[in-house]
């Protein structure tokens, strides 16, 4: 009498799991779904001023690929790191890196500003371009990049940045292609970019 519900127990398993599978799948079409209008989104035009006080829209970027980090120069770790990463990849790259603009856009306009910049990025890579601009074209050039920063103040005074952290690849027409960010390292980026060049 005990076997008989017992035998039951595999078919009962199967049949969730085989829910449980249609459920997952759905979730899956839904979250590509969503990922897809995301994609569409990022990025846009965008009119600031590079670290020579040069103004630079995005126009001044189109047939070449824009790899594009959000940052500010006071950061301590991520900022740094992800730069590295960047300089390190395009090194590797060669002279297809040619076909890459990296740029780092400044969150913390009020302190980065061209000549802060210039001397910043000079340390990473000469081809790095640095924007700024007003807090107002860098916050919306950060949204048109769904990059999430918030001032907080230090202890000692001042004030760090807390931001998100991710390298855009866009297309020589200047939509977007892909996300990477620093953990990949400087050969995974390298391979990563290689694809599309
Ligand atoms: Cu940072």
């Amino acid at each position: 009498m005990i076997r008989t519900p017992l035998s039951f127990l595999p078919y009962l398993l199967a049949a969730v799991m085989v829910a449980g599978g249609f459920l997952w799948h759905e979730g899956d079409i839904a979250a590509v779904r969503i990922r897809a209008q995301g994609v569409a989104a990022i990025g846009g035009p965008f009119s600031l001023t590079d670290q020579y006080g040069v103004s630079r829209n995005s126009a001044y970027f189109r047939g070449r690929f824009m790899l594009v980090y959000f940052g500010y120069t006071y950061c301590p770790d991520i900022c740094p790191t992800t730069l590295a990463v960047v300089a390190d990849a395009l090194g590797k790259l060669g002279k297809s890196a040619d076909q890459v603009a990296p740029i780092f856009v400044t969150l913390d306009p009020e302190r980065d500003t061209p000549g802060v910049l210039k001397a910043y990025l000079k340390s990473f890579d000469p081809r790095f371009v640095g924007l700024t601009g007003s807090p107002k074209a860098i916050a919306e050039v950060a949204h048109a990049y769904r990059v999430y920063y918030r001032e907080h103040p230090l202890k000692g005074g001042g004030y760090a940045l807390d931001h998100s952290s991710q390298i855009y690849l866009m297309g020589p027409d200047g939509k977007f292609i892909a996300v990477f960010d620093e953990t990949l390292g400087p050969d995974g980026l390298a391979a990563a970019l290689r694809k599309y060049l």
